[in-house]
């Protein structure tokens, strides 16, 4: 990697972090309705597994999934548009921040049910295998997904049939407001749930973006070769609460462990290490985040003043027999 590739993940990082913060300043006033479930402090995750792929390769989601998108390199002015609910989003202002789809860049989509775009993820990889494409799939989850059925139906068959799919568990610790505790019963080892159906699984710090990367570009070569599955439990935390309508540590963590865990910010833990080796300097990481604060202000105006849909297409893009 040279240091192009290091500002360009921690570009990636910043417009996610900046992108939400801003979502959330917007649904304050009212720009945005229905649910929003922001990705802050998991930003490592999705860029750092992103950056190991192809853009023909498939990403899906759950409903935190702008983080997956703009990492995906999705256009933040079509996000926000989405999230406004306008006829310029990215699906047309029908989807809403839990349902973005970019299938121009294989961005399958969020989905708001816990654990259901698992099996999609695996039918993703099936299609590729059946068709001989050379493609993987990530998916993303939250730990919450583990305990549900779908899910061990779909590391049934990955496993059975040898699917290019790598489900990428983002554990931070709460499901809501329940602890993985009580949840889930392997919690203090979730990848054996995944090693019981013979998927190798590893277990990273989702907080350290060259951590998640340098891991995924040893995986995903060996699951493109046809060798099957793979699972990565990436340990992570929220530092919001897990939506716009839970105050940010809620009843069921302190505020003392939340500060905890923001001494651990991936965005400062990147930038010490870029400018402890050197490879990037102060004038560098200011003009990233001039670019950000530029593209964010450009993607809220576009958004602003786009029309919402009108009243006819309602009737678009509805099947109907
Ligand atoms: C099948 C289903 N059950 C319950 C819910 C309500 N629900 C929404 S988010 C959530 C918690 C999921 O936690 P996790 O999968 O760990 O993801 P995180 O929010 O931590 O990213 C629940 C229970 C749902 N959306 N779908």
């Amino acid at each position: 990697m040279d240091r192009q590739d290091f500002l360009s993940l921690y570009r990636h990082m910043l417009l996610i972090r900046r992108f939400e913060e801003k979502s959330a300043e917007m649904y304050a006033l009212a720009k945005i309705a229905g649910f929003l479930h922001l990705y802050i402090g998991e930003e490592a995750i999705a860029v750092g597994a992103i950056a190991a792929i192809e853009p023909d390769d498939y990403v899906i989601s759950s409903y935190r999934d702008h983080g997956h998108c703009l990492a995906r390199g999705s256009d933040p002015r079509l996000v926000m548009a989405e999230l406004f609910g306008k006829a310029t989003g990215l699906c047309k202002g029908k989807g809403g921040s839990m349902h973005l789809v970019d299938a121009a860049r294989n961005f399958m989509g969020g989905y708001a049910i816990v654990g259901g775009h698992l099996p999609l993820a695996t039918g993703l990889a099936f299609a590729a295998q059946y068709q001989k494409r050379d493609q993987v799939v990530l998916c993303f989850f939250g730990e919450g997904a583990l305990p549900t059925g779908q899910a061990h139906e779909a590391f049934n068959l990955a496993a059975l049939w040898k699917l290019p799919v790598i489900f990428i568990c983002e554990n931070n610790r709460y499901g809501m407001g329940t602890p993985v505790k009580k949840a889930v019963a392997l919690y203090s080892n979730i990848a054996e749930t995944a090693r019981s159906y013979g998927i190798p699984a590893e277990r990273v710090d989702g907080m350290d973006v060259l951590a998640v990367q340098t891991l995924m570009c040893v995986i995903v070569p060996k699951v493109r070769s046809a060798q099957g599955p793979y699972f990565v439990e990436a340990t992570t935390y929220r530092f919001m609460g897990h939506s716009m309508a839970d105050p940010a540590h809620g009843h069921y963590r302190t505020k003392e462990e939340v500060e905890e865990e923001r001494r651990r910010d991936p965005l400062a833990l990147l930038r010490r290490t870029m400018l402890d080796q050197n490879l990037a300097g102060d004038a560098d990481l200011k003009l990233v985040e001039r670019d950000v604060t530029e593209a964010i202000a450009a993607a809220v105006k576009f958004a602003d003043e786009s029309p919402f849909p009108p009243r006819d297409a309602l009737y678009e893009h509805v099947y109907d027999e």
